[in-house]
């Protein structure tokens, strides 16, 4: 199987590595904090980090607000160039990051590789972005004036990523910060630095080739105090965090007392409607992929079943045998579908949110449980299961991230939208079906809430090409692709007046 030591010292982790690098500089303070980072896969370390002290932090953001001076002067598409190189190396990389996201994670190898690729899809996204970063002109009232917008670089973007895309969401916001002039902090999750290392590195190499200052690209590994250190920052213009809603609520307050900007995408509660007229393939196989994909742990994944009553016995058999099929085991073992969770913790969260189900009412199909033996060493494995409940049951309204799929009957089209909006949260939503009345209706604005909202595709695994987020407590925010680049820039109006008068605006007569 995969030859992690060689995937380590291929990107230069060390068993103890540092815990900040502005670029080709790396360091740590005196006496830090020392984390074991431990596999999921086997239970086993595989390298430790140094953690970030405040000062450490404080040193970065200076590095990166000083860099931020020169790389804004360099042009845009000459900023994408470098994003092009950043492309080709990741391209070149893929193998040995894919391997690490997936025995750092957990994630199964394909869905390690397939992280890789939205990292190089949003790398191409960028490129031609960066010759494109339009503006509108607009018609003046006055006469011989011109007005325009354009949008100029923020300053320093502070990214905190969550540990279940450990890389490509980082990679969304740093390629678009870096085509729209803007410098990076980056806080990885402390579950996964040591991708985040090897992101670093990979980067760093691209910029040394090309003279690029220190501070355009920073990581700093820390704990939540960094976090709260980094929000409360004015030097950081932008602060995008991904993760839990209780962590995206206590950033917004922060930034938002010192009128900072923020991009939230947190928390999902995600539905699949299967309608009466759906393909019965495509629900199950879209429905399987969305709740068992990444062990459950894809912001995206699907959470609830919303099914048609004349459809709900057929698919319910049906998915208790699919899951009987669901190969459990090392990730990095392409024959198996799902790995483990991330840690111990979230295994017990997924044992208290089955034992709330069932005290709430909830009856499982498909149980649930730890598994044990040999190769599910780690503790971290578990099954994927399927419980009967209603919307309204407190568990059902809360995201747990793990592989708890909850079935839900409907009568009419109507109930299936009020139902799959019926949650505190609103970030990917879909249908299946082959009926277009049902689909434009769900599509519509009296259909799903959701920022994403698809018919016959599952709810997660979005492209890059789409802006990526969602509304309520997912936290409003769009990043990847389409315009979520402007999220990245601060717009400035401009009129110019080329007339030998001042005519004012509004017809107003102001004569001296
Ligand atoms: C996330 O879980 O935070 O749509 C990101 C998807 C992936 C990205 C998920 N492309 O499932």
């Amino acid at each position: 199987m995969v030859d992690i030591a060689a995937v380590l010292h291929h990107f230069n982790i060390n068993a103890i590595n540092p815990a900040f690098s502005t670029g080709a500089h790396w360091g740590s303070s005196e006496g830090a904090f020392v984390k074991e980072i431990i596999s999921p896969v086997d239970g086993k370390k595989i390298a430790a980090v140094q953690m970030a002290t405040e000062a450490d932090y404080d040193a970065v953001a200076d590095k990166a607000t000083e860099a931020f001076k020169q790389w804004r002067t360099l042009p845009a598409p000459k900023r994408g160039e470098i994003v092009r190189q950043i492309g080709v190396a990741l391209r070149e990389n893929k193998d040995e990051l894919g391997k690490l996201v997936s025995y750092e994670m957990g994630k199964s190898l394909q869905e390690g590789w397939g992280e890789v690729q939205e990292m190089i899809d949003i790398c191409d996204f960028a490129v031609g972005l960066s010759r494109q970063l339009y503006g509108s002109t607009m018609q003046s009232e006055r006469a011989n004036h011109r007005m325009y917008d354009q949008y100029h670089p923020l300053g320093v973007v502070g990214i905190i990523s969550a540990f279940n895309f450990p890389v490509a969401v980082w990679s969304w916001n740093s390629m678009l910060s870096w085509v729209c002039g803007n410098v990076c902090v980056w806080k990885p999750s402390e579950k996964t630095p040591l991708t985040a290392i090897a992101c670093q590195y990979i980067v760093q190499q691209v910029f040394a080739k090309n003279n690029i200052a220190e501070g355009v690209s920073c990581l700093v590994i820390g704990d939540r105090n960094i976090g709260e250190r980094l929000a409360a920052d004015s030097r950081i213009a932008l602060v995008s965090a991904t993760g839990s809603t209780r962590m995206g609520k206590a950033v917004a307050v922060t930034v938002a007392q010192r009128l900072g900007k923020y991009l939230l995408e947190l928390g999902g509660n995600n539905a699949v409607i299967v309608s009466e007229h759906a393909n019965d393939e495509i629900a199950l196989v879209g429905a399987v992929f969305g709740a068992v994909g990444t062990a459950g742990q894809r912001c995206t994944s699907t959470r609830r079943l919303i099914i048609h009553e004349s459809k709900y016995e057929a698919l319910k058999q049906k998915l208790a045998s699919a899951y009987a099929q669901i190969r459990i085991g090392n990730p990095l073992d392409e024959h198996n579908h799902m790995g483990p969770l991330i840690d111990h913790d979230s295994v017990n969260t997924y044992l208290a949110a089955i034992e709330a189900c069932k005290a709430q009412g909830g009856k499982f199909i498909v149980e649930g449980g730890v598994l044990e033996g040999e190769a599910y060493a780690s503790g971290c494995y578990v099954k994927p299961c399927i419980a009967e409940v209603e919307n309204h049951f407190d568990i059902v309204q809360h995201e747990t991230f793990a592989p708890i799929l909850y079935l839900i009957k409907y009568k009419t089209i109507d109930e299936a939208i009020a139902l799959q909006n019926g949650v505190p949260q609103g970030l990917s939503s879909s249908v299946i079906t082959n009926n277009l009345r049902e689909a434009e209706q769900f599509l519509s604005f009296a259909g799903s809430d959701c920022g994403i909202a698809n018919v016959n595709i599952g709810t997660s695994g979005a492209e890059i090409g789409g802006a990526f987020g969602g509304e309520k407590e997912t936290g409003g925010g769009r990043e990847s692709g389409s315009d979520a680049w402007k999220s990245y820039m601060r717009r400035q109006t401009n009129t110019i007046n080329y007339s030998a008068n001042l005519p004012l605006a509004q017809g107003i007569k102001f004569d001296l």
